[in-house]
């Protein structure tokens, strides 16, 4: 019954009808079903789309970014879809201010779509799920998705892990203790923005990043470091900037192997982070779930170890399918 839906809305989808993107986006977040119909049928069909995540710290200014961005990209005529994800709040009540201002500025525009995702706590499940929203919107033609995250721990660094750009967005002051920016955030970073550059502090932070940056000078890739004031009313100081190495850097992974490399890379995330899922999803019906009382009794009382439980639970997952 389901999958018939998904199969109509599937059509329309390819056709870039808003309101069936809308739909199929409800449907993947809420049935792994679907999700899969989903991706099976359009995953054919992806490929063209140029997948931008935007990360960093609370309140740098990454909605007010995306949003230039999205405005930038319209005046080339690209069409833009933006997904913002929040894993730090399942129940996102009203939108933050950069959203709202977003939904102003960009709503009614035919050639943008705009859409929020909530984690609900569940990462593995956000990921699969970002990653089917990913395939409905590269199958409905949007040239560019902006993936908007909250630049806390694991959760963003996996999330970034699925597009082919990574924007890192920090602002001055955050700079001052400059080790708060994780390395793992420099690591996944293709551009760097130092956003409010009006605020004092902005050219330190800057230099830093770029002392911190220097190593990786030799790479194929210098991570450039860009200034941007996103809510300078008048000219958009940066965003111009902004937009010339996304496209460096999208010409950057057609040209070279690093496209295929990095695509691959994330093809076995994603295939892995499905394979998890199913295991773990079996590890806990019904006929194994018997077992794990016991093992968790034996456990605490030492009788057994946790290594072996695992054992005993993977054993039966293979003895029954
Ligand atoms: N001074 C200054 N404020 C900014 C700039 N960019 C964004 N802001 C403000 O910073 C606040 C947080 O912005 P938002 O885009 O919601 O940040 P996010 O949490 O990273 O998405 C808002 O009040 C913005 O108006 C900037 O370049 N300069
Ligand atoms: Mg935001």
């Amino acid at each position: 019954m389901r999958d018939k839906i998904v199969e109509t809305l599937i059509a329309a989808v390819r056709l870039g009808k808003p309101r069936a993107i809308a739909r199929l986006i409800t449907l993947v977040e809420n049935s792994e079903e679907a999700a899969k119909t989903a991706v099976f049928h359009l995953h054919p069909h992806t490929g063209r789309a140029h997948i931008i995540g935007i990360t960093g710290s609370p309140g740098a200014g990454k909605s007010t970014l995306v949003n230039e961005i999205a405005k930038a990209a319209r005046k080339q005529n690209d069409r833009v879809a933006i997904i913002a994800v929040d894993p730090t709040s399942p129940f996102t009540g009203g939108a933050l201010l950069g959203d709202r201002v977003r939904m102003r500025e960009l709503a009614g525009d035919k050639g943008v779509f705009i859409r929020s995702m909530a984690s609900r706590g569940s990462l593995g499940g956000l990921s699969a799920a970002v990653t089917a929203v990913l395939t409905i919107l590269d199958a409905a033609n949007f040239d560019i998705i902006l993936l908007e995250t909250v630049g806390a721990g694991q959760a963003e660094v996996e999330i970034a892990a699925v597009a082919h750009t990574t924007l890192v967005v920090e602002a001055p002051g955050m700079g001052d203790d400059i080790q708060s920016i994780k390395a793992g955030i420099l690591e996944i970073a293709d551009i760097l923005i130092v956003n409010k550059a009006d605020r004092a502090g902005a050219a330190r932070t800057t230099e830093q990043l770029r002392t911190m940056l220097r190593f990786g000078e030799q790479k194929a890739w210098p991570v450039p470091v860009l200034e941007t004031i996103a809510v300078a009313p008048t000219a958009k100081t940066g965003v111009a900037q902004v937009m010339e190495k996304i496209t460096a850097h999208h010409h950057h992974l057609q040209t070279t192997d690093e496209g295929a490399e990095r695509a691959k890379t994330r093809i076995r995330w994603q295939v892995e982070q499905l394979l998890h899922r199913r295991l773990l999803k079996m590890s806990q019906r019904a006929e194994i779930e018997a077992l794990w009382d016991g093992l968790i009794t034996a456990v605490f009382h030492h009788q057994t170890d946790p290594y072996t439980a695992a054992n005993q639970v993977f054993t039966k997952i293979i003895h029954e399918g």
